[in-house]
């Protein structure tokens, strides 16, 4: 059994729609290493999982990435969504940057069920040893053991604008593809273009072939 791994209930809603009933939420909060991309993160998530739950995980890591911000709050979204909300982040938008304030959602899945991969388009992740560089002594010996996770993304283009709709969760409202904010978008329209929707693709069309 796949267990799909995060605390986000809405995150799990869109996943199943890609997934068959095979999946299981595992509502586990995983340390989220300090990194400047979603992979290490993710894949350090996995690990992790993967050695608490003892059977196959898919961690799921996402953001969003706003232009003019370099990036921000990308890998901190969690953090700015609980301290600063997604209105302030908004306004901040509008306060410093011109139109039309490009942003990308980007989302990282990150699978690990013990054993190696075959060579694939989709990265492959074989340790932690930048994250383990950047915890120094810290590091927990067990954590530095290698252990593959394979790493799927999704990507999407938009920009951000003042909130609109009350679909989805988090920075749906204030982002915005083609003319409509993710919020004001039923679930079916989100996941059929959305960061996630594409990377869930890419994971349910490689996973058959790893469970048969
Ligand atoms: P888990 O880590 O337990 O999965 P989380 O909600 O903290 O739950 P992330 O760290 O991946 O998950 O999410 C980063 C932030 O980005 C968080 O504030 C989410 O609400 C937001 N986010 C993620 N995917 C999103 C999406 O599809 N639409 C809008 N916001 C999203």
């Amino acid at each position: 059994m796949l267990r799909y791994v995060t605390t986000n209930e809405g995150k799990v809603r869109e996943a199943l729609d890609y997934l068959d009933d095979d999946v299981t939420q595992l509502d586990f909060d995983y340390t989220e290493v300090q990194a400047a991309e979603l992979g290490p993160i993710a894949a350090h998530g996995a690990r992790e999982a993967y050695r608490y739950a003892g059977e196959p995980v898919l961690v799921d890591d996402a953001g969003l990435f706003i232009g003019g911000f370099d990036g921000f709050p990308g890998p901190y979204s969690s953090y700015a969504e609980d301290t600063l909300g997604v209105e302030a982040v908004y306004r901040l938008a509008a306060a410093e940057l011109d139109e039309p304030r490009r942003a990308s959602f980007r989302c990282v899945l990150a699978y690990c069920d013990g054993e190696e991969f075959e060579a694939s388009p989709d990265p492959i992740d074989r340790d932690d040893r930048t994250v383990a560089a950047a915890h120094g002594a810290e590091q927990d010996a067990q954590e530095t053991e290698a252990l593959p996770v394979k790493l799927f993304t999704g990507v999407v283009n938009g920009r951000i604008v003042a909130p609109r709709g009350d679909g989805g969760f988090g920075y749906d409202p204030i982002f915005e593809h083609d003319g409509t904010t993710f919020a004001e978008m039923s679930a079916t329209e989100k996941n059929g273009i959305s960061h996630r929707g594409r990377a869930l693709a890419k994971f349910a069309t490689w996973y058959p072939e790893r469970t048969e």
